[in-house]
């Protein structure tokens, strides 16, 4: 109890709660105010991503956004854009984007984020690398204070070819930090990311130290397709909480 909170008189209604849905949409709606007719547009996967879809087509479909191309960094995604009537592409023939907006899992205080447990992480770091602008939107659970320091997983994609030795050499190269690698399961079977690939999911018990050193390290072992640390990427951050929405920038 913060002092004199027994005595103080509401003299409002209290605001209701929202619900963590509400946050996720608050969010994707504001982010949905840097997209310009005409953009082309890196769309995002998960459940936030999801809001900015749907906010998306609608303004399409009400005319207030014109000539819109997104390039989807899932089949979840494309199937629901598709569905909404945007017009897709592939970085093929949109090798560059002029912004790009997704979720993500953990995001730290210089906007360096975790992303990747909805297992989309390959196809995101492609698009989001090619957009000119990376705006990441997220409710504030997401927020912590280093990479890695949630307790949960920072995904590793990995060639299905001897997954089992790239689980071992991710555990080994995170020995002294204790880290538990897992092969992620999907009704008991392995999960079978977009591209084919399976997923390791590291969990480390304490912040990562060097996200910087700690990505390059998992990159140069062979067989792994990507991982999860998303550094030096984010454009900006929004952010939805009980007090309201707000953008973080560099
Ligand atoms: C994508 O969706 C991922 O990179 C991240 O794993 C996840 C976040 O999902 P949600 O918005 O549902 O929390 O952005």
């Amino acid at each position: 109890l913060r002092p004199h909170t027994r005595f103080s008189i509401r003299a409002s209604t209290p605001t209701p709660t929202l619900t963590q849905d509400d946050l996720k949409k608050l969010a994707a709606d504001k982010a949905v105010e840097y997209v310009k007719s005409g953009m082309v547009l890196g769309l995002g996967t998960g459940s936030t991503a999801a809001f900015v879809v749907a906010k998306l087509g609608a303004l399409l479909k009400s005319g207030e956004l014109t000539n819109i191309v997104g390039v989807p960094t899932s089949k979840r995604t494309q199937e629901q854009a598709a569905s909404l009537n945007i017009p897709l592409s592939v970085l093929d023939d949109h090798p560059k984007l002029d912004l790009a907006i997704d979720g993500a899992d953990e995001v730290d205080p210089d906007l360096n984020l975790v992303k990747g447990r909805g297992g989309a992480l390959l196809r995101e770091k492609m698009v989001e690398a090619a957009s000119d602008k990376f705006v990441v939107v997220v409710d504030e659970s997401k927020l912590v204070d280093g990479l890695g320091g949630s307790g949960l997983a920072m995904p590793v994609e990995v060639v299905q070819f001897c997954w089992k030795y790239n689980l071992i050499r991710l555990q080994e190269l995170f020995k002294e930090e204790g880290v538990e690698a897992k092969l992620r399961l999907d009704g008991g079977k392995p999960y079978v990311t977009d591209n084919m690939n399976y997923i390791v999911d590291l969990y480390f018990k304490t912040p990562i130290k060097d996200s910087g050193a700690a990505g390059k390290e998992i990159s140069a072992l062979e067989g792994v397709v990507e991982h999860g640390l998303f550094l030096d990427m984010t454009t900006a951050v929004i952010i939805a909480g009980a007090d309201g929405v707000s953008v973080k920038t560099k």
